[in-house]
């Protein structure tokens, strides 16, 4: 060999090209802590240039063709359709195939769906995930974030992901985010669930709830598989999505510089509260320059000159549903408001919900443009249903499946005239 080399020196030089390829190639993937998933996407992308080049590639098994928007263009006649035609698992001509997310080549925001759930839940989220995929996600692809306190199974997880073709996520909940701070009185927390057992408050006999409220307050938007995301809508097993959403909301959010969304609001039982708002109120004294200037404190206190000197009303966007910010939650402000109120113990000693907790912080924090309502997402979590009123925008178009009639926005119990009276868009029109 060292001869052969020595012999014809030009070999050596081929040698040292092939050596520094093979270690360039080998550092590259190895130290990207995701290579295999970058060798992926790169391969991926060489088959989406030679997509965009062949227009179309039958993908075995089955009559399935991947093709792209400006090859969709030239399909105009019966004649190219044919040409382009694939024999599909039955002998049948089928005409080419296409994905919305592939077809659809706008930028997408740092976003996606997060989701706590135990892995009992799995057929309820399957069906979630069947109308977020259908109504939504089908056409742009975000993925799938899903939190737990215990491991996922291996059947939840295979469940879930054969529920869509976007990216899934699956992760475990650190202990602290999810136990007894240290803080805490563990008997005083017992007192008050065996109190509230006998007065049947809702969930006030439930130590898992508390648990609940106090990670959706304060810790999901810290857990390391949210932290390359902007955005988040939160699923929550058993929902529905009753009408089509054919526009991209968190580009809408980033766009209109919206931090908070909503599409149900409605009052809290104040026996799960009592103290909520005066331990709100002293944060806000020691505080003051935490209240933004043209806040949404009209939502939740119902006489605009008194200012915080007022009761809440008890108003709150049910939190079930969010679209929102993470980098609020991230916040100095949120963040030092979510301390304050874990310090004070609420969360064990009443049983404060992570919907009063944000819609308060929403509401004081962020300015009045920054909060959405949004009437166009009908949405059903048991027992309360949002449908869009507009008739002619949203039912005679054929995008919604529900009854106007039916939406949870006028009633004692819910919120929605204490909204409309605050935010800047107002009662939509129900034409
Ligand atoms: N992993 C996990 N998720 C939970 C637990 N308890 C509740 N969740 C999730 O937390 C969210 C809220 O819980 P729910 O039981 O729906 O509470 P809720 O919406 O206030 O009450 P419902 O009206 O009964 O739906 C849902 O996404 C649940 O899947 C739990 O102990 N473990
Ligand atoms: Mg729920």
């Amino acid at each position: 060999m060292l001869e052969q080399v020595l012999r014809r020196p030009q070999r050596l030089l081929y040698l040292m090209v092939v050596g520094m390829a093979i270690l360039f190639l080998s550092t590259y993937f190895s130290l990207s802590s995701h290579g295999s998933e970058q060798l992926r996407a790169h391969l991926d992308a060489l088959k989406s240039v030679a997509l965009r080049k062949n227009g179309t590639v039958a993908v075995t098994p089955g009559p399935v063709n991947v093709t792209c928007a400006s090859f969709m263009e030239e399909l105009q006649t019966m004649d190219n359709i044919r040409q382009h035609a694939v024999k599909g698992f039955d002998g049948r001509l089928y005409p080419p195939t296409f994905y919305p997310t592939e077809i659809n080549t706008m930028p997408r925001a740092k976003a996606g769906f997060v989701v706590l759930v135990r892995n009992g839940d799995l057929e309820e989220m399957r069906s979630s995930m069947r109308d977020v995929e259908d109504r939504f996600n089908r056409k742009f692809g975000y993925p799938w974030i899903f939190l737990n306190n215990e491991p996922f199974n291996e059947e939840f997880k295979a469940g879930v992901k054969k529920m869509t073709r976007s990216e899934t996520r699956f992760g475990l909940i650190p202990k602290e985010h999810w136990s007894y701070p240290d803080f805490i009185d563990q008997d005083k927390a017992a007192d008050t669930r065996r109190i509230m057992t006998e007065q049947r408050i809702i969930y006030g006999f439930s130590e898992s709830y508390r648990h609940m409220c106090r990670f959706n307050s304060g810790f999901f938007f810290h857990h390391p598989l949210t932290q390359d995301l902007d955005y988040y809508w939160r699923v929550e097993p058993g929902i529905k999505l009753l009408c089509d959403i054919d526009y991209d909301p968190f580009l809408f959010m980033e766009l209109n510089n919206i931090k908070y969304g909503f599409t149900i609001s409605m009052h809290e039982y104040p026996l799960t509260i009592p103290t909520l708002w005066n331990v709100t109120r002293e944060f806000v004294k020691q505080h003051p320059e935490s209240l933004a200037k043209d806040n949404a404190l009209h939502f939740i206190a119902d006489d605009p000159k008194k200012g915080m000197d007022q009761e809440y009303n008890m108003c709150h966007f049910w939190s079930n549903f969010e679209i929102a910010d993470l980098r609020f939650w991230r916040s100095k402000v949120y963040t030092s408001y979510f301390d304050f109120l874990d310090h004070n113990g609420g969360f064990f000693y009443e049983r404060w919900g992570d919907a009063p907790v944000h819609s308060i912080a929403a509401s004081l924090f962020l300015n009045r443009s920054e909060i959405h309502h949004f009437e166009d997402i009908g949405y059903h979590h048991p027992p309360w249903t949002h449908c869009p009123a507009s008739v002619s925008k949203f039912h005679e178009t054929g995008k919604c499946l529900c009854n106007p009639e039916d939406s949870a926005d006028l009633g004692d119990f819910f919120c929605q005239w204490q909204w409309w009276r605050t935010s800047i868009e107002g009662k939509p029109d129900a034409a």
